[in-house]
């Protein structure tokens, strides 16, 4: 119960932050797998990786110019990450080696 609730207000928050842009992507993370094998995101927006698994993940990409690493990220908490140059980011998760997703960063 408090959990469902948790991201319900996370994914409130998420929405305003967009503003009028287009709605941003969320990506869960329930199962230890990514809820998408691969999207496309235009550079400069960004996507919510949401964890709504009932372990940490620790989502990161080393792809060139898209580098991130969101640390160990608690069950029931959301982050954005922008990417800010064209190309394939390959994302994965650095505790579980079978999650794994990619984004297509298009212009
Ligand atoms: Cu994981």
């Amino acid at each position: 119960m408090l959990r469902s609730r948790t991201i319900l207000g996370l994914t409130i928050v998420a929405g305003f932050s967009t503003g009028a842009l287009a709605a941003t992507q969320v990506i869960h993370q329930q199962g230890r797998a990514f809820s998408e094998e691969s999207i496309t995101v235009k550079k400069g927006e960004s996507i919510t990786f949401l964890n709504d698994d009932t372990i940490p993940h620790n989502i990161m990409s080393a792809s060139k110019g898209n580098e991130f690493n969101l640390g160990s990220q608690a069950p029931g908490s959301a982050t954005d990450v922008s990417f800010k140059e064209l190309g394939d980011v390959s994302v994965i998760c650095a505790i579980h080696p079978r999650m794994k997703m990619s984004v297509k960063v298009v212009d």
